[in-house]
């Protein structure tokens, strides 16, 4: 992973991959606050503008391809948005 180092600085325990990017002990409340924070025209779903823009705010260290391949990872139904039960789902999986 020396690659990436330049990037993100070692800190420990820093979250790589898209799936856990944004993975922390959290509960619902702050699922829901999450995920209207990253749904910036507040139609309900995120796109992939927003969901770059979320990974920004994060600070998740991910470049433009690990974004676009994590959110294809939540949009599971592939409508190229990611709704609330989807985004629920990620954060709820193991
Ligand atoms: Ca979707």
């Amino acid at each position: 992973m020396r690659f990436v180092t330049s990037r993100n600085p070692p800190t420990t325990g820093k979250p790589r991959s898209p799936t856990e990017a944004l993975r922390h002990p959290g509960d619902r409340a702050e699922l829901r606050a999450n995920f209207r924070r990253a749904d910036l025209d507040h139609d309900g779903r995120i796109s992939l503008a927003e969901f770059r823009s979320l990974m920004e705010t994060l600070d998740s260290g991910m470049s433009p391809e690990e974004i676009a391949v994590g959110f294809a990872e939540l949009d599971t139904d592939h409508d190229a948005t990611i709704g609330f039960d989807e985004f629920v789902a990620w954060w709820a999986r193991d």
